[in-house]
């Protein structure tokens, strides 16, 4: 049964968010356990942990909430060193690898996706991602640029084939950055694993013209990791009642616009599902801000988020 230790992801199956972070846990081989989430509002078992943030993954440890893959993966690799994936030539590099494909290539395959298995979806998940990101989720609309997607997706995925076929011609291996694989080609991943998942025949296509990233894709699907254990939303938030928050000293050092620690703060998305969450203020610096909440049901939490792609203000 999970514990304080343990890594709970709340997830789920066909979110690619969710894959960057398991395949992470294939590659490291840890044990974890997993919550499987609705992928539409209302999570009723989730915000009690994250105050609000409603997207997909996040990963929890104890009573210490991370909101946002980009701070899932440098997480895993310092309580979990072996074996390592942020590897020589990957530090800082993975993080704006990772900023691409989260953005710009995400966005372009779900244009791709949308454009072809849009029709199919549910009235309710095309109102729910409406009123998450502000503006209509509109099917047609994508559907008539989805060749001109299409394009530009396939010349993203050429961009990991040229790469690859650099590393060959150097001699330096079969990986994005040299002989393993590592964050850089975690992050990767996400986009094909998506278009994989809803238009098969289309990844299909585009790996004619890319034959070393057809290789890759397939040497990092063989990692097989280990199964996690299947719990439920309330067992994840017994763990965190049961648990305290990581002990870290209250730190502002160094911020740009004069937070103090204890102040009393709201985070954001900038970009969709801006859900507010509200909390006081435990440490902000360049790499993250965390923040300090109370739960009726999970007692003391603390919630952490990245910097990129946030707005935190004073409430
Ligand atoms: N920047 C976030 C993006 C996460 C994201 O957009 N996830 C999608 C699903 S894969 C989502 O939240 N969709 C709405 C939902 O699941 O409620 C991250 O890296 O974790």
């Amino acid at each position: 049964m999970a514990n304080a230790q343990s890594i709970i992801l709340h997830q789920f199956e066909r979110s690619p968010f969710s894959e960057k972070i398991r395949l992470a846990l294939r590659m490291k081989n840890l044990a974890w356990s997993a919550v499987e989430i609705p992928s539409i509002m209302p999570k009723p078992d989730l915000i009690p942990l994250t105050g609000g943030y409603r997207r997909t993954p996040v990963m929890q440890i104890g009573a210490d909430i991370y909101c946002d893959t980009q701070l899932m993966l440098p997480e895993l690799e310092r309580r979990f060193q072996l074996p390592a994936l942020d590897l020589p030539g990957h530090e800082g590099l993975a993080k704006m690898v990772g900023a691409w494909v989260d953005t710009k290539w995400f966005q372009t395959s779900v244009g791709v996706i949308f454009g072809e298995v849009g029709d199919k979806m549910p009235k309710e998940f095309i109102e729910d991602r409406t009123k998450m990101s502000g503006r209509p989720f509109d099917v047609d609309a994508m559907k008539a640029a989805a060749p001109i997607l299409r394009d530009q997706w396939r010349t993203q995925l050429m961009w990991i084939e040229e790469r690859l076929d650099g590393g060959r011609h150097a001699g330096t291996g079969d990986w994005l950055v040299g002989t393993k694989p590592g964050l850089i080609d975690v992050h990767a991943f996400m986009n094909p694993w998506f278009v994989e998942k809803n238009v098969p025949d289309f990844l299909e296509r585009c790996f004619e013209d890319a034959p070393l990233t057809r290789s890759w894709y397939g040497r990092l699907k063989d990692f097989r990791g280990q199964a996690p254990e299947e719990i439920s939303g309330q067992d994840a938030i017994d763990v965190a009642h049961s648990a305290a928050p990581r002990l870290k000293p209250a730190s502002t050092a160094h911020d740009l616009r004069d937070f103090e620690p204890g102040e009393r703060v709201a985070i954001a998305p900038d970009d969709y599902a801006k859900d507010w969450v509200e909390g006081d203020l435990v440490i902000a610096n360049a790499e993250r801000v965390i923040i300090a909440r109370q739960d009726d049901r999970a007692d003391n939490l603390h919630v952490h988020f990245p910097r990129v792609g946030y707005v935190l203000r004073r409430v």
